[in-house]
Order: C-alpha cells, then sequence, then structure tokens
C-alpha cells in the first residue's frame, strides 16, 4: 500500500507501526504526594498567564508561596527523579527544604511572553508609565494572580508570599508596589535592580558583553529555543575577533531581538535606566509588606541590587517591622544551594544551610501561617568571611567608610597618607590588543550547566594578575591585627590617561599567608573582596559622556560592592587597578567616541595609565572599618 502524505509530496512506502507513546502521559492520582495544577490565569487585560500549582497532599489552610519567572514554570517544577514534591522542585527559587517542610502551596506562573504565557515580552517590562505604555506591568500581573489564587485554590489559607532569585527576584520587587492585601510576605533573592549602575546589564557604564546571548535566546522566542552560538572555544577570542560588542551584534542578527536594540540606543544612565531602577522606584513610599532581602557577598551577576533596594527602603521603615537583610557567603543564587564553599573558598559549614534553618524558614512561616508561632529574624543576618561567623544586626552598614587605605609609592600601601618627596604615580600600558582577561583562559561562557565556573569567577585567585605588567599592585605589610570592614568600600582613584577615554578596575584583595594550613590551594591566594570597574567618560556625570583630557589627573569616585570580612592577622590587603576586566566586559577602545558599541578598529589605542600617589594627589579606598574589633 501506498500512504501519501496530506501535502502529496512525500510517499510513505510501507504501514506505520501502531506507536507506543500515549497521545497525553497522564500520572496516577495516587502516584505522588501533591496535586498539580496548571491553569491559565487571566490578566485584567485578557491576556492569560500559565502557572503551575502544586498541592501536598492533604493541605488545608496552607500558605501559598508564589515565583513568577522567564525561566519556565513547568521546568522549575518538574518531576526529575520521583514523585515527591522535593524532586518536583528543581532549579532556581526552589528552596526546596523549606518549601516541603513548610508544607507551602507552591505556585510558579511565566511572565507574559515567556513560555506557556500568552502576551508580549518585555525584558525586565518597565512599570506603567514613559517606558511602558500599556495598562499592564509585573504590579499588576502579581495583583491579578494573587486575586485568582485566593480564589479558586481551596486548600489556601489566603495568605501569599513571593520569592525569588535574579529576575525572579525583580519580579518579587514589583510585587511591593501597590500590594494585593493577601501578600503577606516577599523575599527577593539576588533581585535585579538597576541594569546600569551594577546589575546585569552594565556596572557603572562598562558593557557585560556577555551577556549578550542571554539577551539572543530571552528575547529571540517565547521558549528560548533560538540558541546562542560560539564559534571558539575561549569567549576571549570571540569577542576580540568581532572588534566591538556592536559588531559582534551585527554578526550575530542581534538587533532583530528588541532589547538590544534598546541597549545600542542607551549606553549612557539616561532616563531609560533611570526610570526602571527599582530601588528608585521602591523607594518613593514605605514598602507595606514584610522583606526580606538577600545578598551575596560573591554575585557575579546582581551583586548592587539588593543592597541598593535596602538603603532605599530602610528608611522609611520606621516601625522597623517590614524590612530585613540576608548577606551570605554565596554566589548568584547560591543561599538555595550547598553552601560551604564558594569556588577555593571554604567555610567550614554549610551557610546556605544555616541561612534556611534559622532565617527564610521562620520568616516565612511567620507571615504565611495562620498560627505565626515561629522566631522572630533579626533586622540583619550578616556572614563575615574571614572570621566565618554568622552575626545578628541592628542595622546595616556597620560601618561607614571611614578609614582611608592609601596606595604608596613602591607598590605599598597603608592607612598613613603618603609623605612628601614619595613619588607621585604608578604608570602602565594598557593595550586593547592585548585586555586583562577577567579570570584564566580560555573563558567560559556564562551560565549555570554542569561544568561552567562561571557563578565562581570572583573567588578567583587574582595572582595571575598581579604579575602583569598592565595591572598596578599596591600591598600593606602583613597585619599584625585584624582588620575588619562591615560595608561599601569607595574607591577614590586619582589616575590620569595618554588616552581621552579609559576604564579603571579597583580590586580590593585579601591577600592569605604563604602557607595556609589544611588548605594548601589558599597558601598566598589573592581573594577578591571588593571590586568593581567604572567607565571614565562618566566621572562627571553619569547620563552625560565626556572625553578625559589626555595626560591630566583626574579623580574617579565610586562604590565597591558591600563586604563584611576580616583580614585576619598575618594576611596582607591588596590593592589592583588596572583598565580592562575582559571579555566580561567590552573593551574600552581609549579613544572618545560617541558609542563604544559603535568604535571601529583605529579607535583602539594603547594608552599609559598613571595612578597618583603624591601628597597632595592621593588615591586611596575608604574603608568602611569596624571600629574596635
Ligand atoms: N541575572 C539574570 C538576569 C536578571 C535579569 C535580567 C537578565 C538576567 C538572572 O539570573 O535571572
Amino acid at each position: 500500500c501506498l500512504l501519501v502524505s496530506p501535502a502529496g509530496l512525500m510517499a510513505q512506502k510501507y504501514p506505520a507501526m501502531p506507536s507506543e507513546m500515549p497521545s497525553e502521559v497522564k500520572i496516577p492520582a495516587d502516584a505522588a504526594d501533591y496535586t498539580r495544577r496548571v491553569v491559565m490565569i487571566p490578566m485584567r487585560d485578557g491576556v492569560k498567564l500559565n502557572t503551575v500549582i502544586l498541592v501536598p497532599k492533604g493541605a488545608k489552610g496552607a500558605g501559598i508561596l508564589l515565583t513568577r519567572t522567564p525561566y519556565s514554570a513547568v521546568a522549575l517544577t518538574t518531576n526529575s527523579l520521583s514523585s515527591h514534591l522535593g524532586s518536583s522542585l528543581y532549579g532556581y527559587d526552589n528552596a526546596t527544604d523549606v518549601i516541603v517542610d513548610g508544607g507551602y502551596i507552591r505556585v510558579v506562573q511565566d511572565v507574559r511572553g515567556k513560555y506557556g504565557s500568552e502576551g508580549d515580552y518585555v525584558m525586565n517590562r518597565p512599570f506603567k508609565g514613559p517606558l511602558n505604555p500599556t495598562p499592564v506591568d509585573h504590579a499588576t500581573d502579581t495583583y491579578d494572580t494573587i486575586d485568582w489564587l485566593v480564589k479558586h485554590v481551596p486548600e489556601s489559607n489566603g495568605r501569599v508570599g513571593i520569592i525569588g532569585i535574579s529576575y525572579d527576584g525583580f519580579t518579587s520587587l514589583a510585587a511591593l508596589v501597590h500590594p494585593h492585601p493577601a501578600l503577606k510576605v516577599a523575599v527577593p533573592m539576588n533581585p535585579m535592580v538597576d541594569g546600569w549602575k551594577g546589575d546585569d546589564w552594565f556596572h557603572n557604564g562598562a558593557f557585560r558583553q556577555q551577556n549578550m546571548s542571554y539577551i539572543y535566546e530571552q528575547d529571540g522566542t517565547r521558549a528560548n529555543d533560538a540558541r546562542w552560538w560560539t564559534s571558539t572555544f575561549d569567549d576571549y577570542d570571540m569577542f576580540m575577533r568581532a572588534g566591538s560588542a556592536g559588531a559582534l551584534g551585527r554578526e550575530r542578527g542581534l538587533e532583530q531581538m528588541g532589547f538590544w536594540r534598546k541597549i545600542l540606543a542607551h549606553p549612557a544612565y539616561d532616563s531609560f535606566w533611570q526610570e526602571q531602577a527599582m530601588d528608585r522606584i521602591l523607594g518613593a513610599q514605605p514598602v507595606t509588606v514584610p522583606t526580606l532581602l538577600v545578598s551575596s557577598l560573591w554575585d557575579a551577576e546582581d551583586i548592587y541590587g539588593a543592597m541598593a533596594v535596602y538603603r532605599a527602603i530602610k528608611p522609611k521603615d520606621t516601625a522597623g517591622d517590614k524590612v530585613f537583610l540576608a548577606i551570605g557567603p554565596w554566589h548568584h543564587g547560591g543561599s538555595i544551594d550547598e553552601g560551604s564553599q564558594v569556588g577555593n573558598l571554604k567555610f567550614g559549614a554549610d551557610s546556605s544551610y544555616y541561612f534556611r534553618q534559622h532565617v527564610l524558614g521562620p520568616f516565612l512561616a511567620r507571615y504565611l501561617k495562620d498560627e505565626p508561632t515561629a522566631a522572630k529574624i533579626a533586622p540583619v543576618t550578616a556572614f563575615e568571611s574571614g572570621a566565618n561567623v554568622w552575626q545578628e544586626l541592628p542595622s546595616w552598614p556597620v560601618a561607614a567608610p571611614s578609614a582611608k587605605l592609601y596606595l604608596h609609592a613602591g607598590g605599598g600601601a597603608g592607612f598613613e597618607a603618603p609623605k612628601a618627596g614619595d613619588a607621585a604615580f604608578d604608570e602602565y600600558v594598557s593595550d586593547p590588543a592585548k585586555p586583562v582577561p577577567f579570570r584564566a583562559r580560555p573563558i567560559q561562557p556564562v551560565g549555570y550547566d554542569h561544568g561552567l565556573t562561571w557563578p565562581d569567577w570572583l573567588t578567583d585567585d587574582q595572582r595571575e594578575a598581579s604579575g602583569r605588567t598592565d595591572v598596578a599592585v599596591f600591598t600593606t605589610d602583613v597585619l599584625t591585627a585584624p582588620v575588619t570592614i562591615g560595608g561599601e568600600p569607595i574607591a577614590n582613584l586619582v589616575a590620569s590617561t595618554s588616552g581621552t577615554d579609559s576604564d579603571w578596575v579597583v580590586k580590593l584583595i585579601d591577600v592569605y599567608p604563604d602557607e595556609v594550613a589544611g588548605q594548601p590551594k589558599m597558601g598566598g591566594y589573592q581573594l577578591m573582596i571588593a571590586a568593581d570597574i567604572f567607565r571614565g567618560r562618566y566621572r562627571e556625570s553619569l547620563e552625560k559622556p565626556a572625553a578625559i583630557p589626555a595626560g591630566k589627573a583626574e579623580t574617579y569616585r565610586f562604590a565597591l560592592p558591600t563586604a563584611n570580612h576580616v583580614f585576619l592577622p598575618g594576611h596582607r590587603i591588596m590593592v589592583q587597578v588596572q583598565s580592562s576586566w575582559f571579555p566580561l566586559y567590552d573593551r574600552n577602545p581609549q579613544t572618545f567616541v560617541p558609542s563604544i558599541f559603535e568604535a571601529k578598529p583605529g579607535d583602539y589605542q594603547k594608552a599609559t595609565q598613571r595612578i597618583f600617589h603624591a601628597a597632595g594627589e592621593a588615591s586611596f579606598i575608604e574603608m568602611p572599618v569596624v571600629a574596635g574589633r
């Protein structure tokens, strides 16, 4: 017999075998210890959002724990190993032990435009207003979702919490704007807050070009199935060969994606970035829902956001019962992983488990259960690295940036100001043809797949960089007493360039003793405690870039990420200064051009960089030194 396809084009020569596959795979009702409902929840504009609801068997009067994500509600609730609810909750956002032990109804929803949800997708969709002419945003979508859940999930007690990491931390923050009355608690973890100042897209104007793949996949299709490709094993080569990020985008067709076009149009901190910064939005009025902000000390993606929101909203929490903070020794999202180690850095105990047991668990229980018997958490719970202890604190920061750690002539550093007559500066040549790798090559792409070490890179040994001729290094004597810091160090760099634009990377480093008992790898280790990059063209205004006068010493003052650390006796404190951090950040051509995305090969020029440490032109880091400790 000859089978002909409907189009009549393909002829099948033999009859098909009866297929072994059922038309739909159904899980027998008694096989799981939860019930799974997948529903499309209608929003106020008629768009329906795909929502997975997992109700533990026998649940009655249970709190609901919601996450809103662009990362696939199905994938985050996929039964991977067994039918136990714990194994169904996989990946980002699922602090599985806390969710299961708390008996919560777990709800995960695709944001509009992604995976099973209807509607248009916009990266970190801004709030209704000049950047969003529609009547819907993440605040209204959360409101409508919660409204539906409390009316349609009979097993619930009508109390809803929202939790999420990173993007889903951002959606957790968005829930706090005109919140639904049933929203009783929020836990934004490592939230994306300000894409220009210090989270995913730029840091102080320097573009994080390794995230181009994220834009390609996230903005390309609903299900992230148009995949970015790497043409070289080493990302360093891929970005070098392309020249500018703009050129690589053109090569790959990235301009098809609307968010990339917005990035290209807004390289400076203009109203596009200012108006969607979540700290500004949330700081405008008091937060009315108890909120636990979670920050990671070695967060390779959103190290800025949680602390910025805390600074913005804490002052309006006059009763002290709405805004809480946890700071842990984790990589991005590490609070839900095993947390006894980040990269080579070991803490001797599972810090994440401690956090979940003593902070996250009780915090959620207090607000999501009908009888809030759970212990109150401290206003601030912070892990002090170096000493490796948890602290319960009344407020944050512990100290203002007060003590000046000066860079000295001859590669020294110390808390004494430079002396008259000391050499005025150190210099190095920054060559855009040989930018400083941000970690040892070959450089892997950004990602969390098995074998990728991206999440840990902030803990990489900086020894290799300290040996380069294009990195200036300043080190204290061996400490005889501990130096404890708790807050944001502020870099005050007095520097000149022979070019007309320049990047400045400042790294505050703990240098371990030559030998470390029981941890041979840590002998002489150079561990970054706080480090960031600043694009020199923004030194006068973040909104309006300006060329740097060649050869003129200028002051570059910028905050480094939060640290809570003890530099122990026997250690030394080091500061490294360099002018590239490649390929995570795009290269500064060192010639001023209107947009670095459009820099031409001839714009990339070597420059002689001087770091001043003279009596009247001192460079220093203002350290938030904790007095008396
Ligand atoms: N850091 C990721 C992200 C957040 C927001 C926008 C783009 C990327 C994340 O981990 O979700």
